[in-house]
């Protein structure tokens, strides 16, 4: 394989972008990180280095040795753009709400042949970037596989998962390229079409998530009776919305599935608790928010799930200013 074809980037260097770096390692090829510079607020977040505006160079591309405790930061226009414009699939692991903005300066430098992979929790950004994308196409993915960022560099694998990965939009993904993740990533599916496993993901967040951040326990706790009806129902809106949009979900194995992953997981507070608890930004909007969304396009509604997203809002207006 040369060394063209085996230009892969990652856009975030959080817990899951280092965790598929060092699996992505041993290939040929090093992956590397565009991570943001200057400002380590999530707010503010900017990847503007590659806007040709020499006062914004603020973007810093991280070449991460195998050996996560070197890792060399190049800085500056000429040499992230020389290594922008040979990239052939970017894999963006930002939160779903940085993906736009995290994009939005980085696509015009690399080619139209760069493959774009999302691998977010919740949905919607896709809709968002798509008419960004000049043609370049676009794979969507999940990964439940846990890894938890112990130093800036430094990530530690904390349960093994599946990635499901599909194609959407133009192009799809070559051929080696798919070979090459396939054999990194341990239990990774190709699903097509990949829309009814995003939404099947999206019914378990939406499901766990914002109870389990509103009522403050863990994830297990949902198993109490006094759930299982608002469990029901908010899958229930689920499998409505998606069906509207040309999805079709199975209501009584999607939740089987719900209180299956509640009992795997009973131990773990949910993503959404923790940053709750650590008074940070939570994904809300990509996830029950997404289903409100969707559900107002096709003249529906969605009563229950939009009940969560006000409660997690309201809690977060509490510490997000
Ligand atoms: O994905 C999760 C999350 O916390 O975001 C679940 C499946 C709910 C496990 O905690």
């Amino acid at each position: 394989m040369s060394n063209k074809s085996t230009h892969i980037a990652i856009l975030g260097a959080g817990a899951i972008g280092q965790l598929i770096f060092h699996q992505l390692a041993p290939a040929k090829q090093i992956p590397y990180f565009f991570v943001r510079g200057e400002s380590r607020d999530e707010q503010v977040l900017s990847f503007c280095a590659l806007s040709g505006k020499k006062s914004q160079t603020i973007a810093r591309l991280v070449n991460l040795t195998e050996d996560k405790k070197q890792c060399s930061e190049r800085s500056g226009e000429d040499s992230v753009y020389s290594l922008a414009v040979q990239t052939r699939l970017l894999i963006v692991c930002v939160k779903a709400y940085q993906v736009k903005a995290a994009l939005k300066n980085l696509l015009p430098q690399l080619p139209t042949s760069c493959h774009i992979l999302l691998l977010h929790n919740g949905m919607g950004p896709h809709l968002e970037i798509a008419p960004m994308l000049s043609g370049r196409g676009l794979s969507l993915g999940t990964t439940s596989q846990g890894a938890l960022r112990t130093e800036s560099w430094s990530v530690k694998q904390t349960g093994e998962g599946v990635t499901q990965i599909g194609s959407l939009s133009g192009p799809s993904m070559t051929p080696d390229l798919k070979q090459l993740l396939i054999s990194a990533i341990p239990n990774i599916e190709w699903c097509e079409p990949i829309l009814p496993f995003l939404w099947q993901k999206l019914a378990i967040n939406a499901a766990i998530n914002p109870l389990t951040a509103i009522e403050n326990c863990s994830n297990g706790a949902l198993a109490a009776e006094k759930y299982r009806q608002q469990i029901c129902d908010i899958v229930e809106e689920i499998v409505d919305v998606a069906l509207a949009t040309g999805v079709h979900l199975d209501k009584i194995s999607l939740t089987k599935r719900v209180f299956n992953v509640i009992g795997l997981t009973r131990a773990n507070f949910s993503s959404m608790h923790q940053d709750v608890v650590n008074q940070r930004r939570t994904e809300i909007d990509n996830i029950n928010g997404y289903v409100v969304e969707r559900a107002k396009e096709y003249g529906l509604t969605a009563e229950v799930n939009e009940t969560l997203l006000k409660q997690v809002q309201q809690l977060e207006s509490g510490y997000l200013t």
